[in-house]
């Protein structure tokens, strides 16, 4: 492995071995120790078929970041992931196998965290998240390819759902028929956002599509966010898609692979703390986009357990797993918080609707 890694970063003009670093569901990821420190990344071909094109993307929305952060007087090393190319002047490497690597800055005196510990993680994870979206507000969109098809199309995850249920590709279906039955019940609600979208009721943004708590990093010292990270998935959304990916995480009272669920509910401080956050730096938002906040954190938990239950059905091809039955741990605790956001889904309306009205007369 060592002689292969030297190989690789040699093309980056880095003379050294990485090791294995960070928790990821879907890339490779190492850390290059050096002065400074870098961030090696193997791209997953199989969850995205087209690095080139995930690549052109990051380097669009870093170089656009960049040059905005400047602007307004930032730190553009530390607020944005920044790209090293190839001796030969590109943004990946691709190996003899025609797998696909880059490099990153590390970002130093930071920490993405795995595990909410407090709500003013999230808070500053929300307002980093909101900034995100607020800088590249003026992104011109046609140029995003569409990284992987549908990703946040819930009424296409459906069909994605039922088609697994239909292939059970492991032969596992049988025993799992309570869950399945859970997502059937709720094909309705698949498509609430997508037809808004598709009616002009709720505008397009760019957004970042995949909000989890380890994807920003906050300054190890004063906990403020740094940098948003994980760039692969900027594409044309909903802001309810950030918003609710980001809760379905970041308001969960556990890990997202408990397998205990009586320690799983969902934590109406991290709730309270992040729509703030976010609010505070989303002035844009719209009145039909404020309504639907508390029922995204419920579509987007029910899309991710969903996708969870299919990679189980499909014999665990898509999420990285590190024991038996993972995913099918991953999907349970994301329906043990849909059905607690269900419950409690005046309670929710009600906190935004007060939120909401505090920001606006801050
Ligand atoms: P994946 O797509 O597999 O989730 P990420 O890009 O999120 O991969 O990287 C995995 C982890 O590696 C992150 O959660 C973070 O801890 C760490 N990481 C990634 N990029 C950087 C960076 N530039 N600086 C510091 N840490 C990073
Ligand atoms: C994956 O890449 P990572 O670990 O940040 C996934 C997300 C899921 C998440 C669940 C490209 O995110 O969509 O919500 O796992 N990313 C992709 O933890 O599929
Ligand atoms: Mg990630």
């Amino acid at each position: 492995m060592d002689q292969k890694f030297y190989d690789i970063l040699k093309h980056f003009n880095l003379k050294l071995t990485p090791s294995i670093y960070g928790n990821g569901h879907i890339n490779d990821t190492y850390i290059v120790h050096s002065q400074p420190d870098y961030i090696l990344q193997r791209i997953n071909k199989n969850v995205f078929t087209n690095p080139p094109a995930v690549m052109e993307n990051i380097q669009g929305v870093t170089e656009f970041l960049r040059a905005k952060i400047i602007e307004n007087g930032g730190d553009p090393d530390r607020e944005t992931l920044n790209l090293i190319c190839t001796v030969d002047g590109k943004p990946y490497y691709e190996d003899e196998n025609g797998d696909f690597y880059r490099v990153y800055k590390f970002i130093d005196h930071a920490i993405s965290y795995d595990l909410v510990e407090n709500p003013s993680q999230l808070y500053n994870a929300a307002r980093a998240f909101g900034k995100f979206q607020n800088m590249l507000a003026d992104y011109p969109a046609e140029k995003l390819h569409e990284t992987i098809v549908d990703f946040h199309n819930t009424k296409a995850r459906f069909k994605q759902f039922t088609d697994a249920v239909a292939k059970d590709a492991a032969g596992r279906a049988k025993d799992v028929q309570e869950e399945i039955q859970f997502v059937l019940d709720r094909e309705a609600d698949c498509s609430v956002v997508v037809d808004a979208i598709a009616e002009g009721r709720i505008p397009l943004r760019v957004t970042h599509n995949d909000t989890k708590l380890n994807n920003v990093m906050l300054d190890a010292q004063t906990g403020d966010g740094v940098c948003v990270i994980d760039l692969d998935t900027v594409m044309p959304g909903s802001l309810l898609y950030d918003y609710g990916d980001a809760l379905r995480f970041g308001g969960s009272s556990g890990a997202e692979d408990e397998k205990d669920l009586s320690k799983i509910y969902f934590v109406v401080e991290n709730f309270e703390a992040f729509t703030r956050g976010f609010l505070e730096t989303l002035p844009s938002i719209t009145d039909e986009e404020l309504k639907l906040l508390p029922f995204s954190i419920k579509l987007m938990t029910l899309e991710c357990g969903s996708r969870f239950l299919a990679d189980y059905l499909n014999g665990d091809v898509y999420f990285k797993v590190h024991r038996e039955g993972h995913n099918l741990d991953r999907c349970r605790t994301q329906f043990k918080l849909v059905k607690d956001i269900e419950d409690r889904m005046d309670e929710l309306n009600a906190i935004v609707a007060k939120i909401a009205a505090e920001v606006k007369n801050a």
